[in-house]
C-alpha cells in the first residue's frame, strides 16, 4: 500500500514475480535511475537484476514527455513491469512505487531468505500536489556526520520530499567549510558543551560537540541528493543566530567582543555588526556557497535578530544615519538586501524566515513561514514565493504526546495526526495568490537531538505523515493514513528507522 497516497490506483489480476530472468530494460537517458534501482533491488533480493534490453519479464522505464515534470504511471501485469515518468525525477517516484509494492524486507541490505518477490497486478497515475517538499535539518545545533545525513536522504526520497533544507549555522556552531575563511570551521565548528533541557538556566553536559563537511564532503552530498531528486538548499544564517562566525572573527559582531561558540539555546542578543567589511566577508561565504550548491534558492536566514546590540552600539547608530535609516528593522532589510543583490549576480534567488517580513524582502525571494500560516499569508499577498512551514504542524522538535516520559518536553505536543492536517496553502487567498505557495517542509531543529538515532524518533512517523500533505491531493483520511501506515512502518524497520512506535517501552526508559 503506497504512501504517499497516490492519486489513482487500480488493482489487477495476478502478479510479477522478480526472478532470475528480470532485467531492467531502461533507454540511455535513464541509465542512472536503471543503477539506482538495480542497487536498491539487488541486496535483498539476491538477484542479479542486469540492465539489459533483453529479458523475458522485464521492469522497463521510459519517459513520456506528456506527463507532468515528476508525475508517472506503474503498471504491473504478470508479463512486464512498466514505469513511465514525465521526466527522470517521474520514473524515479515510479520506483519508488515499485518498491512499496514489494514485500518490505527488500529494504535489507543482505540476502532476505524465505521471500517470493512479488509484485501484485496494478496500475498507478501519480503527480506531486506541490514541487517543494521539503524538510528542514538543523545540522548546527548538533552536526549530523555525513554517513547519516545520505542515509536521511534516502529516507526523504522514499518518502517522494525533493528539498533539503540545511541550516549550516547557528549560535553553536559552523558546519560548512569556507577556504577563504577558515577559522569559521576551524574555531566556529566545536563548542564546549550542550545545555540539556529547555530552560535558560538548564545544565550544561560538559561534552564538546561539533563536526563540519568539508566542500569535498558538501559536493558528494549534493551528488547524492541529486542522484535521489533531491535539491538541497543552504542556509546561512544572518544577521542573528551567527554568533559562531562571531566566535572565529570577533570583527564580525557588535562591538568586537571576544566570545565562544555558544553553548545556550534560545534567541541569542549576539548579532553580526553591518559594517561593510561584513557584508564583504558574507559575500565570499556566499561565493563558495553558491559554488559548492547548484540550488536555485539560497538560504539566508534572517529569523530572530534581536536589534538591541544594534540600539546601544554609538558605530551602528552612526552607520544608520550614514545610510538614511531612523530604525533597525531597515538596517536588518538593508543586510538582507545587500546579500540578496550579491546572490542575484550569480543567479540565485534569496530563501529566508518570514521575519524577513518585517521590512523591505528582496525580489525573487522565497519566504518560509514558520510563524504559523500568517507569514504565508501575507507574503503571497505581496506576491513573493512561499514555503509553508508552520510551527504547529512541522515542528518536529515539538514533543510528540503530552506522556510525561517524552524526552525533552520541548514546546507543544504536536501529534502524527497535528502533522497529517498540515494545508501548505493558507485560507482567504485568490487563486493568482495561492500560486505563490511553492509547497511546504518540516521543520527538523536539533536543540535536543544529540544523536541521529534521536532524530529517528522525533522524525518518524510524523515525516510519513507531512510527506502526504505535500505530495497528495488536498483531501485528508487519517483512517485510511494510518491503515497504510501500518505497512510502511515494516519497510522503516527493515531499513532500520528507529521510529516512535505508539506501544510498548519509549527507547530511553
Ligand atoms: C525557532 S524557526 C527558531 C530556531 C529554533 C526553533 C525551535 C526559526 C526560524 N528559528 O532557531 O531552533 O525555534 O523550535
Amino acid at each position: 500500500m503506497l504512501l504517499p497516497r497516490p492519486a489513482s490506483l487500480q488493482t489487477g489480476e495476478g502478479e510479477f514475480l522478480l526472478d532470475v530472468s528480470t532485467a531492467i530494460a531502461a533507454g540511455s537517458h535513464l541509465t542512472s535511475t536503471a543503477l539506482w534501482l538495480q542497487s536498491v533491488l539487488r541486496p535483498a533480493t539476491g538477484l542479479p537484476v542486469p540492465i539489459s534490453p533483453v529479458a523475458r519479464r522485464p521492469i522497463r522505464l521510459g519517459l513520456r514527455p506528456d506527463l507532468g515534470h515528476e508525475a508517472y504511471h506503474l503498471t504491473v501485469t504478470a508479463e512486464c513491469v512498466l514505469i513511465e515518468g514525465g521526466s527522470q525525477a517521474g520514473v524515479f517516484y515510479g520506483c519508488q512505487a515499485l518498491l512499496q509494492l514489494l514485500p518490505p524486507a527488500v529494504h535489507r541490505r543482505a540476502r532476505a531468505s524465505g521471500q517470493r518477490w512479488a509484485v501484485p497486478a496494478v496500475t498507478v497515475q501519480d503527480a506531486p500536489r506541490f514541487r517543494w517538499r521539503g524538510t528542514m535539518l538543523d545540522v548546527a545545533r548538533h552536526f549530523m556526520p555525513k554517513h547519516d545525513l545520505l542515509r536521511f536522504v534516502d529516507l526523504m526520497a522514499m518518502h517522494r520530499l525533493n528539498v533539503l533544507h540545511l541550516h549550516l549555522t547557528d549560535d553553536q556552531g559552523w558546519r560548512v567549510e569556507i577556504r577563504r575563511h577558515p577559522r569559521l570551521t576551524e574555531v566556529g565548528s566545536w563548542r564546549r558543551e550542550s545545555q540539556v533541557g529547555v530552560p535558560q538556566d538548564a545544565p550544561g553536559d560538559g561534552r564538546p560537540h561539533g563536526g563540519f563537511y568539508t566542500q569535498e564532503d558538501i559536493r558528494e552530498i549534493v551528488a547524492y541528493a541529486a542522484d535521489r531528486h533531491v535539491t538541497v538548499v543552504p542556509e546561512i544564517d544572518v544577521p542573528g543566530h551567527s554568533q559562531a562566525a562571531i566566535a572565529a572573527y570577533p570583527a564580525l559582531g557588535v562591538g568586537g567582543e571576544v566570545l565562544a561558540v555558544h553553548t545556550r539555546w534560545g534567541v541569542n542578543p549576539n548579532v553580526l555588526n553591518t559594517e561593510e567589511s561584513t557584508v564583504a566577508f558574507y559575500c565570499d561565504v556566499l561565493d563558495e556557497i553558491t559554488d559548492l550548491f547548484p540550488s536555485r534558492f539560497i538560504g539566508i536566514g534572517g529569523d530572530e535578530c534581536p536589534k538591541d546590540q544594534w540600539r546601544a552600539d554609538p558605530r551602528t547608530q552612526e552607520l544608520m544615519r550614514q545610510r538614511g535609516m531612523t530604525d533597525e528593522n531597515a538596517l536588518q532589510s538593508w543586510f538582507i538586501g545587500r546579500l540578496g543583490e550579491h546572490l542575484a549576480t550569480r543567479g540565485r534567488r534569496v530563501f529566508g524566515w518570514d521575519d524577513l517580513l518585517e521590512g523591505p524582502v528582496p525580489p525573487g525571494t522565497a519566504v518560509a513561514s514558520w510563524r504559523g500560516m500568517t507569514g504565508a499569508r501575507t507574503a503571497a499577498r505581496r506576491g513573493h514565493d512561499v514555503v509553508s512551514c508552520p510551527d504547529d504542524q512541522v515542528y518536529l522538535d515539538y514533543r510528540q504526546s503530552e506522556h510525561p516520559d517524552e524526552p525533552i518536553p520541548f514546546a507543544v505536543p504536536l501529534t502524527l495526526q497535528d502533522a497529517y492536517g498540515f494545508e501548505p496553502v493558507p485560507s482567504g487567498l485568490s487563486p493568482h495568490e495561492a500560486a505563490h505557495v511553492l509547497g511546504g517542509q518540516a521543520n527538523i531543529w536539533t536543540e535536543h537531538m544529540d544523536n541521529p538515532r534521536t532524530v529517528d524518533y522525533y522524525a518518524f512517523p510524523r515525516l510519513c505523515a507531512i510527506a502526504e500533505a505535500l505530495w497528495s491531493t488536498g483531501e485528508r483520511d487519517f483512517d485510511d493514513f494510518r491503515t497504510r501506515l501500518a505497512t510502511h512502518l515494516p519497510r522503516l524497520e527493515a531499513i532500520g528507522v528507529e521510529y516512535r512506535r505508539e506501544t510498548g517501552p519509549l527507547p530511553w526508559q
